[in-house]
């Protein structure tokens, strides 16, 4: 069940950040921020594009945190990402920014983040992938006044019907690039532009915070979804420079957009039962206090 950042218990936000810090120590979490950074550099609007500012933007990060959920699965079975809902809990001082978890925001100087378990002077965090020659995580809250996304602001992106619209890329109308931020109010994009630092950079996920936010914008998919029953992704037939829903998708190049349309398949939200028909109910039977099953 992946859930709210807000509900976990401080053992379960431990729990998390251990096991993405033994992923790094083990040298298996750098090649996530590689690739991500690989696909930020190749994807153009006039030239093909996959995990970014195209329709497959939703279905290449739903499988790209899969494989990191899987990854933090490997080290501590009981571990799921949780999400960050940034219409929410906009507080820099608060969860998820407070020390025992992602720590908070970079000092003045030079944006190094000094808090928390991510702080180079801990000396679990080192950046590898690196933008430039320094090693420490930067982060500045709210820099430049950049403001996170209201609910309502939200809502406005998610009422939207189509999925996504011809040209299908960061000019496009339509729910993804609203979603994704090139156009509209901007909510995805916003958001890394928020945390800044690494945040803002193609190597965003040397920040742990990325997987936080991302798998909010997973969500805000599958409640779109909900919204939306007879919309569905577009394009459905083959399209010049983008991913239809049968075509594969790099790098892993044996998964399609129609395999990652039901996230129920793969993990329930703690918000799938209220607003569903409980399609990641069977996640919690066998519960305590349940003699009658
Ligand atoms: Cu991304």
């Amino acid at each position: 069940m992946r859930r709210n950042q807000a509900t976990l218990t401080d053992a379960e936000k431990q729990d998390f950040v251990e096991a993405v810090l033994a992923l790094k120590r083990r040298g298996r979490y750098d090649r996530f921020v590689r690739t991500h950074q690989e696909f930020v550099m190749g994807d153009t609007d006039d030239g093909p594009r996959v995990a970014h500012r195209g329709p497959s933007f939703l279905p290449w990060h739903r499988r790209f945190l899969l494989d990191f959920e899987e990854e933090l699965r490997g080290i501590d079975d009981a571990v799921e990402l949780p999400y960050w809902d940034w219409t929410v809990d906009q507080d820099p001082e608060a969860a998820p920014w407070t020390e025992d978890f992602l720590g908070g925001t970079g000092r003045a100087a030079d944006g190094q983040v000094t808090t928390g378990p991510f702080a180079r002077g801990g000396g679990r965090w080192r950046i590898s992938v690196r933008v430039d020659s320094r090693d420490f995580l930067r982060r500045s809250l709210g820099a430049g006044g950049v403001r996170l996304p209201t609910r309502a602001e939200l809502d406005s992106v998610l009422a939207l019907s189509s999925y996504d619209q011809s040209p299908w890329h960061s000019r496009a109308d339509g729910f993804r690039n609203q979603l994704e931020g090139w156009r509209g109010v901007n909510l995805h994009n916003r958001v890394h532009q928020w945390v800044d630092g690494h945040m803002a950079t193609g190597a965003s996920p040397n920040d742990p915070v990325f997987w936080l936010h991302h798998c909010f914008i997973d969500k805000l998919w599958a409640d779109w979804q909900r919204l939306h029953p007879g919309s569905g992704y577009l394009p459905r037939r083959p399209t010049r420079d983008v991913v239809s829903l049968e075509e594969p998708m790099r790098p892993w190049g044996d998964v399609t957009p129609a395999d990652m349309l039901d996230h129920t398949r793969f993990y329930a939200y703690d918000t799938d039962e209220e607003e569903g028909e409980g399609a990641g109910a069977e996640t919690e039977t066998g519960a305590e206090g349940d003699p009658g099953a």
